[in-house]
């Protein structure tokens, strides 16, 4: 039995973990303690098939974890942090309206225009700094205005705010994932009148009547149900966008870093002080999220590791063998680099879906050669990906006026030797890799601040991730032509 362990709830859009970690000499110290499944849902609603997220087997996940926690060791507190945007209605008896709706689902197609007609572009991210993604939580609630759910609900809960509120009854939106709504005023950090009063007028719903209270990472909010965790164990409102905890887990030891989120989604960009909101990066589709202790995550979302994910469930759909993932990519590492290239972010990746017919359509589309096989597939997918990588660290750097002299991987991604290496080569910059984890650890150490094991900034946080993990850098060596093959690449950012 170890001594003060804070146990990270973490949902990925894959999979869900606990992990149970403490300080030891200086260092982190970590166990995985349960692991399970997520994906999407597809659900028949009327005449749509509506892709949802099974809230409640997460729920159940997580007491699962957190029931396992307690057998081992003595728990001190528990944090929770999830993927952006998505969130659950509860009614005025503080029920649940139906399963939270999953942020690539069809419903907000050609929602942003119809929120610009009454708020422009411009003045929205003037007020919010956010990136036009079709999930952002603004345009969720306004495609969902009308329907009897929105109408009933009285209560709306960012999903670890809700998992949080299931196990302790507490009702807060945490800012690091408040930020990612539209609904946030980027400056202050509280809740936009300006904007929601227009969701009311313009769309007849009372956002603000739904909003519960905001409140910064670091703070307690509540006691976990004694049933669940005995011993009163604090709730912890941790930077509960995984991106908030991945970058407080940022192993930088200088101040002139860039960094890339990378899982599911690639998140490339910067720490910042105050937001960016001239409209150079307001076209360049840059958002303003909010991270810890009062920093600004200055980033642009690249479609990331999710076309691999995507391929490999096809290809194995389709075969019915599974795909050997590190064969594969030690091949795709030996095959002609740069052969062909594509815009990793055109919408048409972003519901799940066949990619490599995707990939392919693109590619003739745009004049490049077709990949013929998997191999050539995943080598498209990890050079435009490093394109994606280069372009994204150059603009951030421009539009911020930041000189950048390292590239922190951090994320399952940073295990991809082969997308680091490339990542190095195209950014002209070396890349530190690690940690895999550094969500969980950003969430665990926020946690140990918050109850008085960790004195300091991020700083020291980062100086406690860096002496508790293995390292891997990567030169920018390989001489490759990124310059042209940007030309080739068919799109850039998207300005709206
Ligand atoms: C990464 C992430 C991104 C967000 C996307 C959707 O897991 O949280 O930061 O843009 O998921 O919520």
């Amino acid at each position: 039995m170890t001594e003060r362990t804070y146990v990270a709830v973490d949902l990925g859009a894959s999979s869900g973990r606990v992990v149970a970690g403490w300080l030891a000499g200086g260092r982190l110290e970590t166990e995985e303690i349960h692991r399970f499944p997520n994906g999407p849902v597809a659900l028949r609603a009327g005449e749509r098939t509506v892709l949802h997220w099974d809230v409640l087997r997460l729920f159940e996940g997580i007491l699962t974890g957190l029931r396992a926690a307690a057998r081992e060791h003595d728990v001190a507190g528990v944090g929770i942090d999830s993927w952006a945007v998505d969130h659950g209605l509860l009614d005025a008896d503080g029920a649940l309206l139906g399963n939270p709706v999953h942020y690539r689902d069809a419903r907000t197609d050609g929602v942003p225009d119809r929120v610009f007609e009454h708020l422009p572009a411009p003045d929205l991210y003037a007020r919010t700094g956010l990136q036009v993604q079709p999930f952002n939580t603004i345009f969720q609630l306004v495609a969902a205005a009308g329907t009897v759910q929105a109408a009933t609900a009285r209560r709306l809960l960012l999903l670890p705010d809700l998992l949080g509120h299931w196990l302790t009854g507490a009702e807060v939106a945490e800012v690091t994932n408040a930020s990612t709504t539209g609904l946030l005023d980027v400056a202050s950090r509280t809740w936009s009148t300006e904007v929601t009063d227009v969701v009311r007028d313009a769309f007849g719903l009372d956002v603000a009547a739904l909003l519960p209270d905001l409140v910064e990472a670091g703070s307690v909010v509540g006691t976990i149900d004694p049933a669940v965790l005995r011993g009163e164990v604090p709730l912890v409102a941790v930077g509960s966008h995984d991106t908030a905890s991945a970058v407080a887990a940022v192993p930088a030891t200088e101040p002139d870093f860039a960094y890339v989120s990378c899982g599911t989604w690639s998140l490339v960009g910067l720490e910042l002080d105050r937001p960016v909101l001239s409209e150079a990066s307001r076209a360049a589709n840059f958002t303003n999220e909010l991270g810890l202790d009062g920093t600004v995550r200055y980033l642009r979302n690249v479609m990331g590791l999710w076309l691999l994910q995507e391929s490999i469930r096809t290809w194995e759909e389709s075969s019915g063998r599974r795909v050997d993932l590190p064969d594969l990519l030690t091949r795709a590492e030996a095959a002609e680099p740069l052969r062909c290239v594509v815009d990793v972010d055109d919408p048409v990746f972003l519901p799940p879906g066949d990619m490599p017919a995707r990939i392919a359509d693109l590619a003739a589309r745009a004049g490049e050669p077709v990949p013929q096989d998997e191999v050539e597939t995943v080598r498209c997918i990890m050079d435009s990906l490093a394109l994606a990588h280069r372009r994204t660290v150059r603009e951030a750097s421009e539009l911020s006026g930041r000189d950048l002299s390292v590239v922190h991987v951090v994320g399952g991604g940073s295990q991809n030797a082969l997308l680091c290496r490339l990542t190095a080569d195209a950014t002209g910059l070396p890349v530190v890799a690690g940690p895999a984890e550094g969500t969980a650890l950003g969430n665990l150490l926020v946690q140990a601040r918050a109850l008085g094991d960790v004195d300091g900034g991020l700083p020291e946080l980062r100086r406690i991730v860096a002496a508790s993990c293995e390292l891997r850098r990567y030169e920018p060596d390989l001489g490759l032509d990124w310059d042209a093959a940007e030309a080739r690449a068919s799109g850039g950012p998207r300005a709206r």
